[in-house]
């Protein structure tokens, strides 16, 4: 899969998405990602890229001619490939839309600045738009570049061969089971003895437990999207009557 990336600060990408996972995906040929410097593509002698709102207010807007022409360099390339603006009145970013965006071959990723690009870059030039939550960033290369990483990790043989990525949280709306390495007691906090136990089944069952009662505790919004079994149910039940176990595997007292 090919991102290619429009912005203005081109060296933000460097280290963030060269990093080891993604960094190693390159290496195999698997994602390739491009940044492409919008001010490239300004014709002006200064390289402007930027210029007061008609109709006046605060700040700059970014000029349409620049961006037009870099994404028409890409689109020569590839007619085909899709154009995304990462902007707060984007559709909201969700593992859901990230699996979508997965099976695309090439994804053109426009950033703006400032108080956004000229309306014609829309209406002309953007596929879809995607914001990555109700909240204010100083400009969509951090959107971006958490879109690049969700995508990325669904793609086959970016992450380790032998674990699917959508075994991962919020593939089946549930949160992670509570995870625990050594030592077995850290200043007296010891980890649940069942891990300890060597029994399968009954490990399963308590991380299955785990994560129902973490959902319901931390994200009872998710809880109402999940696929829940019989047995999940009769689990929650369990977990709502309070009868769980503490960290050191003892009863609780209530
Ligand atoms: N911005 N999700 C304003 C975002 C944003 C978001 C990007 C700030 C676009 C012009 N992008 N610029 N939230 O806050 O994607």
């Amino acid at each position: 899969m090919r991102f290619d990336i429009l912005t203005l600060f081109p060296d933000m990408f460097s280290s963030p998405l060269r990093g080891s996972i993604l960094g190693k995906a390159i290496e195999k040929g698997i994602i390739q990602i491009r940044t492409i410097n919008i001010r490239d593509f300004s014709l002006d002698k200064h390289q402007v890229v930027d210029d007061s709102p008609y109709g006046g207010g605060q700040g700059m807007v970014m000029k349409v001619e620049p961006i037009a022409r870099a994404i028409e360099s890409v689109k020569s390339q590839n007619p085909s490939v899709r154009t995304i603006y990462l902007t707060p009145q984007g559709k909201p970013f969700s593992q859901d839309l990230a699996r979508k965006l997965s099976t695309q071959p090439h994804l053109i990723l426009l950033c703006g600045r400032y108080e956004g690009v000229d309306e014609r870059v829309r209406e002309l030039f953007i596929d879809e738009e995607i914001s990555i939550g109700d909240y204010v960033l100083t400009g969509g290369e951090l959107a971006a570049m958490v879109l690049i990483d969700a995508v990325s990790r669904l793609i086959p043989g970016v992450l380790g061969s032998d674990r699917s990525a959508e075994e991962d949280s919020f593939f089946n709306f549930l949160l992670e089971y509570p995870q625990y390495t050594r030592p077995f007691d850290f200043r007296g906090r010891c980890v649940p003895e069942v891990l300890l136990s060597g029994n399968h089944s009954a490990i399963a069952l308590w991380r299955r437990k785990e994560a129902l009662k973490r959902t319901s505790l931390k994200r009872p919004d998710l809880l109402a999207k999940a696929n829940l079994s019989e047995e999940d149910k009769t689990l929650l039940e369990e977990i709502l009557r309070g009868n769980s176990m503490d960290d050191c595997g003892l009863p609780n007292r209530d």
